[in-house]
């Protein structure tokens, strides 16, 4: 099997490894995993969580948090593979066309229960993390009097109406800081995201169809509201603002736009 190619001049010559040079190839491919580990898990705490700006709500909070494990939980994993594939490539480059097959490696058990192992623990902890957090970040949705908000994506602008304050309706999004909102999200015509990046909520907005989701404002500011599913010529523009504010300055703001609180 090792040494099916043919050789294009002469005959071929199969791979032939110490077990010294074996040994010592395993420790520098060691190094070099331990060095790409401890650089990829200084990014995953530095970087991933911090692309979408400061939180502004619970939900995002655990959103970063979760982005933030996983991928220091992949840093080992990822590390492995490139420190293999880094090594190979110039360390065991061929020199012109390649006269034989390298070494299969086959029949190595303590490599499978342990590639076997790594990979379930890694799956069942990363499977009861999310299923924790999903929980957390749905409690919003249970909270006693919730803002209701009903959200409508069309090619290519948000509108948001507010049906227990008057049906005052607007292009941005307003909302009361620490208090929790419902949205109750669709569309005129095609399909859309509705996605408030810095609160970490996203769902589809579907012709027909009701979705919901919710979330807990906990900082004033104005924050992004964007698109997130390819929706025609003019997606990219699809977004808008959500101003969360003060509960006097939301109920002045319902007052002038011919609502009430
Ligand atoms: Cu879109």
């Amino acid at each position: 099997m090792s040494t099916d190619l043919p050789a294009p001049d002469g005959p071929s010559e199969p791979v032939v490894q110490s077990v010294a040079g074996w040994r010592a190839e395993r420790v520098r491919i060691f190094w070099i995993w331990l060095v790409l580990t401890g650089l990829l898990v200084v990014f995953s705490l530095t970087v991933p969580a911090r692309l979408m700006g400061p939180p502004a709500s619970p939900t995002m909070h655990s959103v970063e948090s979760t982005m933030t494990l996983f991928s220091v939980a992949a840093s080992p994993v990822a590390a492995l593979v490139w420190a293999i594939a880094l090594y190979s490539l110039l360390r065991w480059r061929s020199k012109g066309r390649p006269t034989a097959d390298g070494p299969a490696i086959r029949g190595h058990a303590a490599t499978t229960v342990a590639w076997a192992v790594t990979s379930t623990v890694l799956c069942v902890f990363l499977l009861v993390w999310g299923m924790a957090e999903m929980i957390v970040i749905n409690s919003p949705a249970e909270a006693n009097a919730p803002l209701v908000v009903d959200v409508t994506g069309q090619q290519w602008v948000w509108t948001f109406s507010y049906p227990s304050q008057g049906n005052v309706e607007s292009d941005q999004l307003y909302l009361p800081v620490d208090r929790p909102v419902i949205f109750h999200v669709t569309s005129k015509d095609v399909i859309h995201s509705f996605w408030v990046v810095q609160m970490g909520i996203k769902i589809d907005a579907n012709p027909g169809e009701t979705t919901k989701t919710s979330v807990m404002p906990d900082k004033i500011g104005v924050f992004d509201v964007r698109c997130a599913e390819l929706c025609g010529l003019r997606h990219a523009e699809m977004q808008t603002s959500a101003h969360v504010v003060s509960a006097s300055d939301f109920n002045s703001w319902l007052s002038q736009n011919g609502g009430h609180s």
